[in-house]
């Protein structure tokens, strides 16, 4: 089973959109083994977003998900980094396949309503960065059998 960090970003929040993007994750199969509203404090937006310190967008997209709350959630699955990424879509919006969250519901890349983690590594990482191990649960989904084989 792989792990995912789920941001609903700000945009997302303040839209109404969560319980939308919610749902495309819930129906596609993955499992939600954790899930929290909170606002993102800088130095952990900061670490988050590490890998882009360097490039220009940098500052915009750490003010981007501080300024207002986000709700983090996270999954599990097989392939769940794939199946979250290839549901959630490209990253420019203007790219997005429609049927895919960005694809259907954002226009802009600094306001493309979530975050998904890239790698199977990066996905412990991130998931480790939000959720202490005690407001993660570890459970048998009754539809498990019929979604997993
Ligand atoms: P991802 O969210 O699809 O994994 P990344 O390349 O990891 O995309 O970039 C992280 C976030 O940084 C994006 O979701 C987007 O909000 C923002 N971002 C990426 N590239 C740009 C850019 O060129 N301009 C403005 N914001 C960007
Ligand atoms: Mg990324």
């Amino acid at each position: 089973m792989e792990r995912t960090l789920i941001i609903i970003k700000p945009d997302a929040v303040q839209r109404g959109l969560s319980g939308e993007i919610l749902r495309r994750f819930e129906s596609r199969g993955l499992r939600i083994i954790g899930m929290k509203f909170m606002q993102v404090s800088r130095g952990l937006a900061e670490k988050h977003y590490d890998v882009h310190r360097e490039r220009p967008f940098f500052a915009s997209l750490v003010d981007y998900i501080i300024s207002s709350p986000v709700i983090v959630i996270a999954l599990e699955g097989t392939n769940a980094i794939q199946i979250a990424r290839n549901t959630i879509g490209a990253t420019n919006p203007a790219e997005a396949a429609a049927g895919t969250i960005r694809g259907d519901f954002a226009m802009e890349i600094g306001r493309n309503l979530v975050h998904g983690s890239d790698s199977v590594e990066n996905g412990e990482i991130e998931v480790g960065n939000f959720f202490d191990d005690t407001e993660l649960v570890s459970w048998e989904r009754a539809t498990d059998s019929w979604i997993f084989e």
